[in-house]
């Protein structure tokens, strides 16, 4: 009502209410009723069933659907104490020193974050994650951490999912109260593909911090302290989380003959990262290069020379990197990342619930409850298949990945974007032409945002017919792609051992590159103006007042922040519905049931199709909560 707006008004609570206050502040009439949410919702089921989904671009016909089991759980609450109350009792400094003393060997389960990131273009909604993380949480108070957030998650959650992702990393706080939450971080880049200024990535950290982030896997593409450090900063400054600086892991330590990122590199970076203020050394093994020997080398080297502990993580692309995880165990790893046998395994992390029952009997075995491990393997399974649109369709493991290094999240996505550019026989092809475009470009280390560039000019070349020979004869006279001019010019830092100066001045021409930080080159944020700009822009689309979170989702995607904003005036809040019919709509005479927030469920109906009228507009009879509901959609199919 009236009265409930008002004393919901933020001007009003401030107390900043003056002879105007009703004039000036029209919205304290608008009352937003649930029956507008309703109707939203109803709308957008409505869209989906006649036109599809925009995630969805080829539909089954008969898809093996399978309703995920919901493993029980006997455990009461309270959460049994986990890492989280431990970092909370000690914190950073004195927890590393507790991690780093550990006999046992501790587990990140990614299954929120990388997991599906690499097996299904990120798509995993917020829904199916609800559904399980609390009991989760309750059962397995043993593991590590939850790497849940950042990545490739913060786009795709409102660019496709259209969901909040600040709502998503709460919730999963909320909901796993005592085992640390992990994110990861791109460096000067933060979740983006590009710079922003500093005080918008230090203002991130500090808001991520605030709404349930505990560890902060910091990195660069190009393993370039000079964007590190500032992160690791921000993390020892703002919060009182764990900054987790990593080192990007590429070519062969192994291999005599690849000299450029051996093991010397990676002792002498990990020494830097150290004394730039790491709690946590992470060796980022995107790709899935660091072979079994290898990893017992570095590993061992590491713990003699850097006093910090290790936390190792890699993509299972070859289908060989739990022998990794063997040695690196014995070599005396601190953690390793695993993923739910369900979600694990090809550009995934390997299986925890296998790798973990492998550990039975070995001098290091963390005791986990396997049984009710394995409940929660089975569920991702199944809701799986509900995801079936943004598989790879990958189905064996890789000897190539060697050869090419494409890093695991990038190398599902890829298939796709090959498809999708009419090369969907040519995916050999590109992925041979990755590795020479890899060589032209001086060997760089490839992870988001430089992967996207390799894989952007190895595309451009293999669609346009060009070798490697041609963009040395006449590579003046082609256009490259946007991104691979902006990676010479500087835009995402400097590679190790600078860029090969003959083909920096190929591709850019006249333009003059830069060695300094990118984020120097950037205004800083005015947040006090700015946000007061963005509240009155956004003010209509939600049923609440915009917050900072809001605002920095804006400044990092302002223009997926837009179009999510227009999805939500249209259909309000899409995140409850079910997952089937969020991908898929509804079938005449299904009934589902949707959840709006305190507690208010819609029991949903879809009765009968109308005709499409001459505007091009369907009629779609619903019923809710028992009343007949009528809605009209264009008709796109
Ligand atoms: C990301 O940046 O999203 C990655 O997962 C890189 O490996
Ligand atoms: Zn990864």
């Amino acid at each position: 009502s009236f009265l409930d707006n008002i004393l919901k008004d933020k001007n009003f609570r401030n107390g900043d209410v003056t002879v105007n206050y009703i004039k000036n502040n029209p919205h304290l009439f608008e009352i937003v009723e649930p029956r507008n949410r309703a109707t939203k919702l109803v709308n957008f089921l409505g869209h989906v069933t006649i036109n599809g989904n925009e995630n969805v671009k080829q539909k089954q016909d008969n898809p093996n659907f399978i309703v995920p089991q919901i493993p029980s759980c006997q455990v009461q609450k309270p959460h049994a104490k986990g890492t989280k109350d431990l970092l909370n009792d000690l914190g950073p400094e004195a927890f590393s020193a507790w991690l780093k003393k550990e006999k046992s060997i501790h587990y990140t389960d990614t299954t929120l974050r990388d997991a599906h990131q690499s097996l299904l273009a990120t798509r995993m909604r917020t829904f199916d994650m609800m559904k399980v993380t609390e009991n989760y949480a309750l059962q397995h108070p043993e593991i590590f951490s939850l790497e849940v957030w950042g990545g490739a998650t913060f786009d795709v959650c409102m660019r496709f999912l259209r969901e909040n992702p600040w709502e998503r990393l709460r919730r999963i706080r909320k909901a796993a109260p005592n085992i640390l939450l992990q994110m990861l971080l791109r460096g000067s880049n933060a979740v983006g593909y590009t710079a922003y200024p500093d005080n918008l990535i230090e203002k991130f950290v500090a808001e991520s911090w605030e709404n349930g982030v505990d560890i902060f896997r910091i990195f660069d593409s190009q393993n370039w302290m000079k964007s590190i450090a500032p992160c690791i900063e921000h993390v020892r400054k703002n919060t009182q989380g764990i900054a987790e600086a990593s080192m990007c892991y590429t070519g062969d330590i192994l291999d005599p003959k690849r000299s450029k990122y051996n093991l010397n590199y990676y002792l002498q970076l990990a020494k830097d990262l150290e004394n730039a203020g790491a709690h946590i050394l992470a060796i980022k093994d995107m790709a899935g290069l660091l072979k079994p020997k290898a990893a017992k080398e570095l590993i061992t080297a590491l713990k003699a020379e850097v006093n910090l502990p290790i936390h190792l993580h890699t993509h299972d692309t070859s289908s060989m990197q739990s022998s990794t995880y063997l040695e690196a165990v014995d070599a005396g790893v601190d953690v390793i990342d695993v993923a739910l046998g369900g979600l694990s395994g090809l550009t995934s992390q390997p299986n925890f619930n296998a790798f973990a029952e492998v550990m039975k009997y070995h001098p290091r075995e963390n005791k986990l409850n396997l049984e009710r491990l394995n409940d929660y393997s089975i569920y991702w399974e199944q809701v799986r298949t509900y995801y079936y649109p943004f598989e790879s369709g990958l189905k064996s493991g890789s000897g190539e990945v060697y050869k090419h290094e494409i890093p695991g999240g990038q190398y599902s996505n890829l298939k796709p974007q090959a498809e999708s550019l009419g090369l969907a026989n040519r995916f050999h092809e590109i992925t041979d032409m990755y590795a020479q475009v890899n060589q032209l470009f001086g060997d760089i280390i490839k992870v988001t945002p430089s992967s996207k560039v390799v894989g952007d000019m190895a595309q451009y070349l293999v669609s346009n017919n060009l070798s490697i020979e041609d963009v040395l004869e006449k590579g003046e006279t082609l256009s490259f792609p946007a991104s691979v001019i902006n990676l010479f010019k500087g835009d995402l830092g400097q590679p190790v051992g600078g860029f090969p100066k003959k083909i920096q001045k190929l591709i850019l021409r006249d333009e003059k590159p830069y060695t300094d930080r990118p984020n120097a080159h950037l205004e800083p944020v005015n947040f006090e103006k700015e946000i007061k700009e963005f509240q009155k822009k956004f003010k209509d689309g939600f049923d609440r007042e915009l917050e900072m979170t809001d605002f920095l989702s804006y400044k990092l995607y302002p223009k997926v922040f837009e179009e999510a904003y227009q999805h939500h005036l249209e259909f309000g809040n899409v995140a409850e519905i079910p997952t089937k019919n969020f991908f898929y709509g509804i079938e005449p005479g299904e009934e589902i049931v949707v959840e709006l927030d305190r507690g208010k469920t819609l029991l949903i109906t879809l009765i009968s199709f109308g005709e499409t009228n001459e505007e091009g507009m369907k009629t779609i009879f619903f019923k809710v909560n028992g009343q007949t509901r009528t809605v009209l959609v264009r008709d796109e199919s």
